[in-house]
């Protein structure tokens, strides 16, 4: 339908930005931001015109795969895929329920930046294994922050927002909003602030980022020091009377234990650990103290960094000690219409020890679940919307677990790094092909949610999640017959719940499998094939029961119980909508607590603990390698073609040109970066904005790809070959991906002659604007 606008979303980064778009056959062709969307309002980053080599290029998968001895994978169909994928299945759930073991099954994935409507499917499998067993991105950068979130908030459900529209002070804390967005309109929200006399910014980097060029004070602090310099400046802050006593009296307790501990901050040390002046760290304590309305943004810069979960923790009382929470401009909690993560539950795994966070565990840990000898260890690894063989830390110890593993499955668009590995790999419709949908609206007091209709047939031999799902539990027995679910899909809403009910009675195990029975019953009757979205439909009764009055002023609606329900599903069905809008004091009607409880014993301890002298880098390692940095041309793993980059194909190393000069090399040069996990050779850029002994790799690079003569080629570096999966957070296992020690040294000839060949090869297929068709996998 070319020439028409339509509505969708971005699925480039979890901001997901409104978009129009025009297709032409399978291509979209033009795009533009949505004006009407009520996020985004028409806001655009440069990657969105790119979007179009997500779903259309010639490594689509379009068949089942099985692999042969020889690794190599044929084509079968779907019947034979799933017949055999059921038959391992079932034989590995009998074999731990004879066992008496918890279910060997591993879920990785379950979505991405813009797709979640296979996740409550996939979970469905998870549960049928009878197994918990689930990791994914957000077990290696964000369970911190959620541990944090249940000790203070009662529930790891509970989250923070923060509202940077209406601060008048914004400290970036770990992340380069610039390049990685990760709140709405952030460039354009970024200039405003600059532009504002009123408002003040905050960066606290080792880098001086985009972002830090805006900023009115920036803290170019050593990495690995967060908890020192945020030690420091809380100790500061409560010494010059800081502490917001009325908000603290009202809302929190724990207070005193809390400023015991900071009490006994030797603050000069450890401002001096983190490297930044005294002046400086001076004036950001009478900035916080000044303001009227502070947001707290962070992101991977402290959740990937040297004590993560610490980090996340002094970040929180930052905001929580001063009163800048709960108000217009400063952080808040947010409101869901289905929660992206779980409740913390104190599982923990018996092969580990790592605690299950949100329902998750380490995605560094899935490895070592799998080569465990352990009665207990994972047998088969279910993988979906994700790319662990690239982006778990320790590529190598995820390859071998991959195979070591009974059966793997990889749920993909594209041929992977991961399904290269797996013994199936079945192929999905697109993003653009099906109904989809985005968990990331982090909003506050008024939140909003975004179907998105297809935009696209499936491409011919795909299926939607969903449908892949189903099929396989009927080719388990697990599914009703055809006629009951037919007969429940044309009878009145009210019915269901009672039929499911009926349903599962008759065959208990299929209480696992509600989403999969919802969607052949309540998705055959939805309009223009919105099957797959089903599961929504008991989110919106969930949300109408336990947030009535925001959902009622978000319609506008004076419906009440099942009938309130019924209008959000529909709305939400129609497009954009906002799904709950609250009153600012109602925001404590969020927490799980009476209130919020400051002091986390494990966490004042660790604090307490901290000594600068245990900190010295090993001098076989100096440099701090930032491995894995978002730029303007990379997305994590979802743009794979080499093609869409409009510059930097080769993924390059940043490091100070002084730095390259010591080892004799120059900016273009081929150069070696060396941990104890690896050694990589990239072509080096020099970036004069790094801290001294800070080096600089992207993220989302490493993919393989059909070149213009249909030979695969890797652009870019798989950087998680330099990573130790064990370097990571004692608490939540979450990596320490900002600050990896690393040493550079030149390349050797034959390094270098390699890398240039790969390099060209590249290059040719990104002129020629064309690949060619692999002959055979
Ligand atoms: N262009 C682009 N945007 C993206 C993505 C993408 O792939 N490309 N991915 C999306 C995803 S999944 C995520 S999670 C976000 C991540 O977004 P960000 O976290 O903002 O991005 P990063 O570049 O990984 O790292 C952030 C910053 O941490 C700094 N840093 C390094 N070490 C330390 C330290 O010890 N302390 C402090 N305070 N800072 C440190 C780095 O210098 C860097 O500027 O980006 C999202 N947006
Ligand atoms: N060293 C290092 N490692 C990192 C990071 C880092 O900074 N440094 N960052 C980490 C972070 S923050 C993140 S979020 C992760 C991201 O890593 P992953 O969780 O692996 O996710 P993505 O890179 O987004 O890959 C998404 C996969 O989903 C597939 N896909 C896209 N659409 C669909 C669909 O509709 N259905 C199905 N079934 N599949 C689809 C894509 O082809 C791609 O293979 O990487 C992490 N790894
Ligand atoms: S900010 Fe993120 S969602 Fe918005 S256009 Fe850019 S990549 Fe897409
Ligand atoms: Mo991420």
């Amino acid at each position: 339908m070319s020439g028409e606008w339509q509505r969708t979303a971005c699925s480039l980064c979890y901001l997901n930005c409104g978009l129009e778009v025009q297709v032409d056959g399978r291509k979209i062709t033009r795009v533009r931001g949505d004006k009407a969307h009520p996020r985004s309002g028409g806001y655009l980053c440069q990657k969105a015109q790119r979007l179009t080599w997500y779903g259309d290029h010639e490594d689509r998968l379009t068949t089942p795969l099985r692999r042969r001895p020889d690794g190599t994978h044929e084509p079968i169909g779907w019947d034979t895929a799933l017949t055999e994928i059921a038959a391992k299945l079932r034989g590995i759930r009998d074999a731990d329920t004879a066992a008496g073991r918890p279910g060997s099954f591993a879920y990785v994935g379950g979505g991405g930046q813009g797709n979640h409507s296979g996740g409550a499917y996939g979970a469905s499998l998870l549960k049928w294994m009878n197994s918990t067993r689930h990791f994914n991105a957000l077990s290696q950068e964000k369970t911190g922050d959620f541990w944090v979130n249940g000790q203070l908030f009662g529930s790891t459900i509970v989250h923070t927002a923060e509202d940077v529209e209406h601060c008048d002070l914004l400290v970036v804390l770990g992340c380069n909003p610039w390049q990685a967005h990760g709140f709405t309109n952030a460039r354009h929200a970024l200039n405003t602030l600059k532009n504002d006399p009123d408002r003040r910014m905050i960066v606290i980097d080792p880098r001086r980022t985009e972002t830090a060029e805006l900023a009115d004070l920036h803290l170019p602090l050593r990495p690995g020091t967060d908890a020192y310099l945020l030690g420091a400046i809380l100790a500061l802050l409560l010494e010059r009377g800081g502490a917001d006593e009325r908000f603290l009296a009202e809302r929190t307790e724990g207070f005193d234990e809390v400023a015991a501990v900071l009490a006994k901050v030797p603050v000069d040390a450890w401002i001096a650990h983190a490297e930044v002046s005294r002046v400086d760290v001076e004036r950001a304590v009478e900035l916080i103290l000044s303001a009227r309305a502070m947001t707290v943004r962070v992101e991977l810069g402290i959740q990937q960094g040297r004590h993560s979960t610490l980090n996340s923790y002094l970040e929180k009382l930052l905001f929580l000690l001063t009163g800048h929470f709960g108000r217009r401009g400063t952080n808040n909690l947010h409101s869901w219409l289905l929660p992206l993560w779980g409740a913390t539950s104190g599982q923990r795994s018996e092969i580990t020890g790592f605690e299950y966070i949100g329902g998750l565990l380490p995605a560094n840990t899935l490895a070592e679940e799998v080569l465990a000898d352990h009665p207990n260890r994972v047998r088969a690894v279910w993988v979906e919307s994700s790319n662990p063989a690239n982006t778990f830390a320790g590529t190598r110890d995820v390859e071998r677990a991959l195979r070591a593993a009974e059966l793997s499955v990889v749920v993909d668009v594209a041929y992977t790094e991961t399904a290269a590995l797996a013994d199936y790999v079945l192929p999905a419709a697109s993003q653009h092909e099906k109904w989809e949908f985005t968990l990331f609206t982090f909003d506050w007091p008024t939140n909003y949610f975004q179907l998105r209709r297809p935009l696209l047939d499936p491409l011919p031999g795909t299926l939607v999640e969903a449908e892949i799902y189903a099929r396989l539990f009927d080719a388990l027995g697990v599914l009703p017959p055809s006629d009951v679910l037919a007969a429940l899909a044309a009878g009145p809403r009210s019915d269901l719940q009672a039929g499911l009910g009926a349903l599962v009675q008759a065959m208990p195990e299929r209480a696992a499998i509600l989403p999969v029975l919802l969607y052949r019953t309540l998705g055959a009757s939805l309009p223009d094939g919105a099957a797959s979205i089903a599961p929504l439909w008991a989110g919106c009764h969930r949300a109408a029961k336990t947030m009535t009055v925001p959902v009622q002023r978000a319609l506008g609606t004076a419906a009440t119980g099942a009938q309130l329900g019924e209008e959000l599903f529909e709305r939400v069905l129609a497009g954009p909508t906002p799904f709950s809008a609250h009153e600012q004091d109602e925001v404590w009607s969020l927490l799980r607590r009476e209130r919020v409880r400051l002091a986390v014993p494990e966490l004042l301890d660790w604090l307490a603990a901290l000594d600068p002298a245990a900190e010295r880098p090993d001098p076989a390692y100096p440099f701090s390698l930032l491995n894995g940095q978002r730029r303007a041309h990379n997305a994590n793993q979802i743009l794979r073609d080499p093609r869409w980059r409009r510059t930097d194909p080769d993924g390059a190393l940043r490091a100070r040109p002084e730095e390259l000069a010591s080892i004799g090399a120059a900016p273009g040069d081929w150069v070696a970066v060396v941990t104890a996990s690896g050694r990589v050779v990239v072509r080096a850029e020099a970036d004069p904005g790094l801290r001294p002994g800070q080096l600089a790799l992207p993220h989302g690079y490493g993919m393989a790809h059909p070149d213009a003569h249909g030979r695969r080629v890797v652009s870019g570096l798989r950087i998680n070959l330099l990573t130790d999966p064990r370097d990571r957070d004692p608490i939540a296992g979450t990596p320490h991906h900002k600050d990896v020690p690393a040493r550079l040294e030149p390349a050797t000839e034959r390094e270098r002659a390699a890398a240039e060949a790969d390099s060209a090869r590249v290059r040719e297929t990104v002129a020629s604007g064309r690949t060619a068709r692999l002959a055979g996998l």
